[in-house]
């Protein structure tokens, strides 16, 4: 491939990506990972063919009216594309991509491990060991509960969820799902025979696990608040690796203090890293810093498929993985 073509990076890639750009493009890396505010990222796109972006880069409406005429693609490093407003992108001509499939296996990892160490109590218990205050064993200290036999619900039975439930189900839990569409047969088998609920409030009845998988969107926006929480069976535990804006953080805080929930698993939080404060203060919360889809494999597998939408648009292809 010749260097004819400019390439704007924002975010720091994985290094054996940045190689590729940086020999198959005239590249702009930002080894210092910088972030690039609206307006220094319009000024920086001037003369680029393609911008390769990540979920903390905001492609509004107002920013793509402005975007260069140039920029042909904006590939974004990241399933979830609720950071760039496609429809005005299509309306100026852009091709915008996105990378499924290939962290579908690392983040259902991560619900998993979300699932076992809110039920079973790992915040407290490696606390106790970190902090020097373990006082040895007792039969009834720092009890979790079992994950076997328990129902779950998925709520999103997109690709992570169904990974995720095929998990689950592994552990012995019964899934329950809501999702805009039925699953075809052979796709609920996959997800551990999970069963189907048209009515998402009325799946929440049944979930002494819920595990959240919905993209963000106006309609799921503060989805999980506290009237719905409400309808949780008690000592329910909910899981999330979408996006934190699915959940009403007020809500679900107050829940998990008054022990209407009795723990949390969260990876994805509104306004993340700015996380409510709150969470900081409880015990029955096992976090980590958004890092569903964060292994070597998997970053790698991201990165490769931006190239690989960026190759093909500025060769007169079709994107391999386009959002419109
Ligand atoms: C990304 C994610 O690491 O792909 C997504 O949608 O949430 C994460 O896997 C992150 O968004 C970087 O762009």
């Amino acid at each position: 491939m010749s260097k004819q073509h400019k390439v704007l990076i924002t975010r720091r890639l994985p290094v054996d990506v940045a190689a590729r750009f940086d020999k198959d493009h005239d590249s702009i890396l930002n080894q210092e990972d910088d972030r690039y505010t609206s307006e220094a990222l319009l000024e920086a796109a001037v003369g680029m063919d393609a911008l390769v972006v990540s979920s903390s880069d905001k492609l509004t409406a107002d920013v793509l009216a402005k975007m260069p005429k140039s920029v042909r693609i904006i590939a974004t490093v990241s399933v979830g594309y609720e950071h760039i407003d496609v429809e005005a992108a299509t309306k100026h001509g852009i091709i915008v991509t996105n990378t499924p499939d290939v962290l579908t296996e690392a983040t259902s990892d991560i619900g998993m491990l979300l699932l076992l160490a809110a039920a079973r109590r790992a915040h407290e218990g490696q606390a106790l060991v970190r902090d020097n205050k373990w006082q040895g064993f007792a039969m009834d200290y720092n009890l979790g509960v079992d994950l076997m036999n328990k129902r779950l619900g998925v709520l999103g039975m997109g690709r992570i969820g169904r990974a995720l439930a095929h998990r689950a189900a592994a552990f012995g839990m019964k899934i329950h799902y809501h999702n805009r569409n039925r699953l075809t047969p052979e796709l609920e088998e996959y997800a551990g025979g999970a069963v189907y609920f048209d009515d998402a409030d009325e799946m929440l009845t049944t979930c002494d696990f819920l595990s959240i998988h919905s993209p963000l969107t106006p309609e799921t926006t503060k989805f999980l608040n506290a009237e719905r929480i409400a309808r949780m069976p008690d000592g329910a535990i909910v899981v999330n690796t979408s996006r934190g804006g699915v959940v009403d953080d007020d809500a679900l805080i107050a829940a998990l203090k008054s022990g209407k929930l009795r723990a949390a698993g969260l990876d994805v939080y509104e306004g993340e890293p700015n996380i409510h404060p709150e969470y900081r203060n409880l015990q029955n919360i096992f976090m980590l810093p958004h890092v569903g889809s964060g292994t070597v494999e998997t970053r790698n597998a991201m990165g490769f498929c931006a190239a690989d939408n960026v190759d093909a648009v500025l060769t007169g292809k079709p994107a391999v993985t386009p959002l419109n």
